[in-house]
């Protein structure tokens, strides 16, 4: 049995009872809750079947459709792996506010108006001209108040709706918008919520919406225990080493980093406590890959060949960007040169702190 108006109130699924494996499965039809949800929120039991999710088309189709004030959530650590190819193409001339997330995982040090630059650069490159840029800090114990004044200055009667790639955290700030109501089901699995869910507060709507498909397929390769030592709750305690000579950062078994070094570097990295790092001279790095680096946190299970990559270094302060783990800057002259398994992107960028 279906019931097309009522919906899971944790992912937005319509609840149904006849399928399992199906999306929105309840065993009780009066349920508010879907039974993933359910399992999810009590148990943190994520071993409910995966469904198929909205396709990324659709669902920006589904969005361009809407008349509203819409709230673009990117994550502060995962600033590359937030953003949308094509957004201004699928999204053009929305109002968007940028809601820039996990902010107390980057240094407190780092400022305000740094991090505004940092998102206005980046926005910039894409072609995308914010209304506005807030940001939130600590799961919204932070910045909602400025979120909503964002909100009453831009919303001119329409509805708001909530966007962004898995995992940026939009269904977090819509709880922490919202205190009193029943949660949205959050975790640290990407893929969480299946569709939109209207909020009915204050007298407007704000939907939350699934995420957009993430930028490659990493995550979905790790184990669970690895996803969640990959999502930080607090701040990411930077590493620094002074390095010199040719020498090698082996992280997890997932990348080597080589850095042919002119006089002495620092490499700062910024990595989630729990992926393994290890230093060695080059000419040691290839046989400490082959016998030691099996299990060490990130790996994938399936084999999987190591791609090569030259970079050039632009700046004096360079960013080795390795997609939804972290990042490591680098002051100073050097060659860097990277091979990576496949899932495991790397890219080089200017630094951002
Ligand atoms: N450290 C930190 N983690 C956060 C914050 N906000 C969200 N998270 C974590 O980010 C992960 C994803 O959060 P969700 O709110 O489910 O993200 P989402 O964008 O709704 O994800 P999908 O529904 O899958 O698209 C969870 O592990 C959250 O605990 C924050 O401010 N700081
Ligand atoms: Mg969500």
């Amino acid at each position: 049995m279906t019931d097309t108006n009522k919906y899971c109130q944790g992912c937005g699924a319509t609840l149904q009872t006849d399928d399992p494996k199906g999306k929105g499965f309840t065993p009780k039809i009066e349920a508010v809750l879907c039974k993933r949800c359910y399992r999810l929120t009590h148990y943190g039991d994520y071993s409910q079947p995966q469904t198929q999710l909205i396709k990324t088309e659709t669902l920006l189709q589904k969005l361009a459709s809407m008349d509203a004030l819409f709230l673009w959530v990117i994550d502060l650590f995962h600033l590359e792996e937030s953003m949308i190819d094509g957004l201004i193409r699928h999204l053009p001339q929305k109002d968007i506010i940028v809601v820039a997330t996990k902010r107390e995982l980057l240094p407190a040090t780092l400022s305000q108006h740094k991090i505004t630059a940092m998102i206005q650069q980046r926005c910039k490159s894409s072609n995308i001209v914010p209304k506005g840029i807030v940001v939130v800090s600590d799961f919204g114990k932070d910045g909602t108040t400025d979120v909503f004044k964002a909100i009453d200055i831009f919303r001119n009667n329409r509805d708001v709706v909530v966007f962004g790639v898995a995992n940026a955290g939009k269904s977090t700030l819509i709880n922490a918008l919202f205190p009193n109501r029943l949660p949205i089901t959050v975790s640290q699995f990407p893929g969480t919520t299946i569709d939109l869910i209207p909020v009915i507060e204050r007298g407007y709507t704000v939907y939350d919406t699934p995420g957009i498909e993430m930028r490659n397929h990493l995550l979905n390769l790790l184990t669970n225990d690895q996803i969640k030592i990959l999502q930080p709750k607090s701040a990411i305690r930077p590493i620094v080493y002074q390095m010199s000579g040719q020498q090698t950062l082996i992280i997890g078994q997932s990348a080597m980093i080589h850095l042919d070094i002119k006089e002495e570097i620092s490499a700062v990295l910024y990595l989630p406590e729990g992926v393994d790092v290890h230093r060695t001279k080059t000419e040691n790095a290839q046989s400490y890959w082959d016998k030691h680096t099996t299990g060490k946190v990130p790996y994938v299970q399936k084999s999987s060949e190591l791609v090569s990559h030259t970079w050039k270094k632009q700046d004096d302060k360079t960013d080795i960007v390795l997609m939804y783990i972290g990042f490591i800057s680098i002051l100073g002259d050097c060659m860097i040169k990277t091979q990576a398994i496949e899932p495991c992107e790397i890219f080089v960028r200017k630094a951002v702190i």
